[in-house]
Order: structure tokens, then sequence, then C-alpha cells
């Protein structure tokens, strides 16, 4: 696994975009949403992670109960929720002389609640997991945590009160938030009852990680990526449609690119605008593509105008890379992201992504008049095609190779097909082969699949892709999902690139998309 730490970097900030994104601060729908059931998390090797949650109890029941040291209590709050949680909590018995001791876990999973956090072993901060330690000095108190939580259950459990005094739970609610509008969603309506309850699954996802900018999760990173605000958009466009939110977006991270004009992968809100000290190939070319989307769903030249220069020198950066050959070098120097998967080689899908971002700037150029760079982009594009065809394309194997063990992965094709370098007829017979021949090199994440699903809708292939987003998607409903993970691999439901699934996300934001394939491909 990378990690990116880019040593005496200069971020040059651009106050007129970032001025622009300010104004565009989006206002919070709030809610207040109690619990459903009182619950017990049960050892179960048929349920994801080993874990099956029963109810023992309607919630309302908690009102008259009493408890004291060592007691333990988990609540289902029956859907994923964002927000802050508020108890009010009472003394039953002698005057409290002792401070009540309380940890509060948040999980959004049941293995959260299910299994201590001291098991976790992975490599990303354990900081992540959502757990509160807390003494609560004078009672009877409403106690309101400072922290927003992402999560569907919640543990209680009472550490310590005293001998002379017990505690009781009598209202426990949680105030959720998201800029996401829902009376701007269109219903569905689909004939298709599954198809419908993966759109709204795919809505919830959106809604939950649309916060004062589109965050890729709400339990992690709780920050703005490129390659899931370009997905985030897109579903969003079908959806809250919510366009200044992306316009917003757009302009931040337009507002602090590095010395070379490059734009950083995801963004700090806190404590004040900052891009983080990773840069990914394919990400910074994601803003030339995400502004083309936007700009065909607003036609809002004003942004476009204000935002092509910075979109255009990510195209320049994009093209440094290339070799004498015009491929796409491949070395230990750069991340490239594409999907999580340690054995996966980043070259092929690469040069696809560049080629397809060239071809949207292309667009782009002519919109704005700009015949030099039209004509400069489209000679670029057809020499690279010609090269990938050249280089890339294996005649023999007939897929794409990449990198210099000639890979053969789902991505390197997938991503070939999004950029068009074929033909619709040999895309179409590629496809295919890929569908059959399963290359051993697979997907590990929605994000992944999406692309999947895009390339054969692309070609037309409705069947095959309801087929997939029923089997993939409706798979993690099956398994329990409200809102859609970050990480799904049916083959393997415990996977995680972090090194334990207790730190993956289960609301996350390049998961949403179904809801843009459904409904802008009319499935
Ligand atoms: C993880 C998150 C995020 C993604 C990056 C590349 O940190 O899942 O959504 O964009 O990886």
């Amino acid at each position: 696994m990378k990690i990116q730490q880019v040593k005496n970097r200069t971020i040059i900030e651009n106050k007129f975009y970032k001025e622009k994104a300010d104004k565009l601060k989006p206002n919070f729908n709030k809610n207040i949403i109690h619990p459903i059931s009182i619950i017990e998390m049960t050892p179960d090797v048929n349920e994801i992670h080993g874990w099956k949650s029963n109810v023992v109890e309607p919630a309302a029941d908690l009102k008259g109960k009493d408890f004291g040291k060592g007691d333990t209590f988990i609540l289902d709050f029956g859907k994923h929720l964002v927000g802050y949680l508020t108890t009010n909590i009472k003394p039953v018995g002698s005057p409290p002389d002792a401070p009540l001791h309380l940890r509060l876990t948040f999980g959004e999973m049941p293995v959260e609640v299910a299994e201590p956090f001291s098991n976790y072993n992975g490599w990303i901060s354990s900081s992540w997991l959502q757990e509160e330690m807390l003494h609560v000095d004078v009672l009877p108190e409403v106690l309101s945590l400072p922290r927003r939580y992402s999560f569907r259950y919640v543990k209680v459990e009472v550490l310590d009160t005293s001998a002379k005094y017990r505690v009781s739970f009598e209202d426990i609610y949680c105030n959720t938030v998201t800029s996401a509008d829902s009376k701007n969603v269109v219903p569905l309506n689909s004939s298709d009852k599954e198809l419908n309850v993966i759109d709204q699954v795919s809505i919830n996802t959106l809604k939950d990680c649309t916060q004062s900018v589109f965050e890729d999760g709400p339990k992690r990173d709780r920050r703005m990526w490129l390659g899931d605000l370009r997905l985030q958009a897109l579903a969003n466009y079908e959806t809250f449609q919510n366009n200044d939110l992306v316009k917003r977006c757009l302009y931040l991270f337009a507002a602090v690119p590095n010395e070379e004009g490059q734009i950083a992968a995801n963004l700090f809100m806190e404590p004040q605008l900052m891009p983080d000290d990773t840069y990914l190939y394919d990400y910074s070319l994601f803003f030339t593509t995400t502004l083309y989307d936007y700009y065909m769903v607003t036609k809002d030249l004003e942004t476009l105008d204000d935002l092509w220069p910075i979109a255009y020198r990510q195209i320049e950066l994009g093209l440094e890379r290339l070799d004498e050959r015009n491929i796409v070098k491949d070395d230990e120097t750069w991340w490239s992201f594409i999907d999580w998967n340690d054995d996966l080689n980043k070259q092929a899908p690469s040069q696809a992504i560049l080629i397809y971002a060239m071809k949207k700037a292309k667009k782009l150029a002519q919109i704005l008049n700009n015949k030099e760079t039209y004509r400069f982009l489209q000679k670029k594009i057809e020499d690279v095609t010609e090269s990938t065809l050249q280089h890339l394309w294996d005649k023999d194997v007939e897929f794409f190779v990449s990198g210099s063990d000639y890979q053969v992965s789902w991505a390197s094709q997938v991503w070939m097909v999004i950029s068009g370098v074929l033909d619709q007829k040999s895309n179409l017979k590629l496809m295919n082969r890929l569908l059959t021949e399963k290359p051993s090199i697979m997907m590990n994440t929605p994000y992944m699949y999406h692309h999947l699903a895009e390339a054969l809708l692309l070609l037309g292939e409705k069947k095959k892709t309801i087929t997939i987003i029923k089997e993939y998607w409706g798979g993690m409903i099956k398994d329990g999902a409200d809102t859609f993970w970050e990480l799904y691999n049916p083959s393997n439901k415990d996977y995680s690139p972090y090194g334990s699934h207790l730190i993956n996300s289960y609301c996350h934001a390049w998961s949403c998309t179904p809801t843009y394939l459904i409904r802008k491909y009319n499935l």
C-alpha cells in the first residue's frame, strides 16, 4: 500500500475561486429520528461478518428501565443516519455520589457493535472507529455529543455508576443532517420492484454523503475526493439536483492547486480549506470531466469560462507523463487510483482515462470556441489512440495489456471501452470476452463496478447491466445494506484494503451510482 507524503510543496491559493465557493455554502436539512428497537447481536456464520441482529423489544420500553455497572444495551435506529446524538439521562436511587462513566459505540454495521474495537489491527488510524468514552459529573443531564456520527446501531455501556444509584435513559434521538433536499427527487416508480429498492438505497447513500461538500463517506474519510465527487455529481443530477453544490466543490478544488497547477486528490474543509498532499493521476484528470458533466447539465457558461484554464492544465499535466511512444509512464514515482487492488497495474486504465478526459476537454474547447486547443486535442487524441492500439492492444490474447508484465485486468478493458479507442463492434466483442474469460485481476470496489456497468450501457447492453446491478448492489442489500458500501467483493465479503472490515465505510459516495445508471439509461 502506498502513502503519499509530498515534502516542500507549495499551494497556490486562488482567492477568486475560493470566494465563489464560499458564497455557495449550502443550508442543512435536519430531522429528529428515534430508535426503533432494542436488539442483541448473535454470532451467525451465514451473515456478513458473522453477526446477526435480533430484536429484543421496542425501543420505547427503554423508558421504564434502569442500568448500573456493567449493563449494556444496543439500539437499532432502523436505518442509516448521519447526525448528532442526544440522550436525557436521569439518576435512579440515592443522589449520585460518583460520576457516571459511559461508553457509546456507533456502528453502521452489526459487527461494529458486536466485536470490540480492540480487535482492530489495520494500517489506517483506529481513531476512525466510532466510539465515545465519557464521564457525566452532574445528573440529570441532557447529553448532546459534539461529534457527528454515521450509524444505524448504538451500543450503550454503563461502565460504572456507584453502589447507591443507577441511571435511566429517558430519551435518545439523533438530529440528522444533510444538505440534500429530498423534495427534489422524482420517484422512480419502475415496474421492477428490485430496481426501485436499489434506486432508493442509492439515494439514501448519496443523501448521507451530501454535507457542506460531497463527502466520500460520513464515517470515513469525511472529506471530498475527486473520484467520488465525479460520481456523486452524476447521481445528484438525476436525483437531488443540488447543482450549486457541485459548482461549489469544483471551485474548491480549483482554489488550491500545487505550484504546477495540479489539483489534489482530496480536500480538507477544516480548520480552513486545505488540499491533502496526495495527487492521483486519474483523479486530477477527473476535474476536467466533472466540469464537462456539470456544464452539460447546467449550461453554466460562466463557470466553464472561469474554470477552463485549470481544467485544461490537468490535461497538459496528464500528457506530460507520456513517454516517447505516447504511452503513460509506469514506474514507482506515481499513483493512479483506478481501484483498490495491490495487484492491479494502473498503466493501461490510466492511459484510457487520459484519452477519455482529452475527449471531454476537446468538446469543452469547442463550446468555448477555442479553435487552437480544439485542433491540438483532436490531433493528440488521434496520436495517443493509435499508440494505445499499437502498444497496449495484444492481438493474440485479444485484450488490452498493462505494465511490463502485460497484465490483463478487468479495469484495463472497462476503461478502454469507456474511452472509445476501439469501434463499437470491437468494444462489444471485448466486453463479451471479458465477461466470459473473467481475467483474474478482478474488481474490488463499487467504484470499479460502476465503470463496468457504464461501459456496458454505452454499448446498449441494458439486460446485462441490470443483472450486474442486481447481483452486485442487490447483493449488498441482501447482506443487510441500507446504504451502499465502500468495498464489496462478493467472493470475499470480509475484504478490506485497510487490513480490517471494521474500518470500512458502509455509506460510501462512489457506491451511490445505480440511481444514475437506472435513471440516465432508462433501465
Ligand atoms: C479511500 C476512500 C475514497 C477514495 C480514495 C481513493 O480513502 O474510499 O473514497 O476516493 O480511497
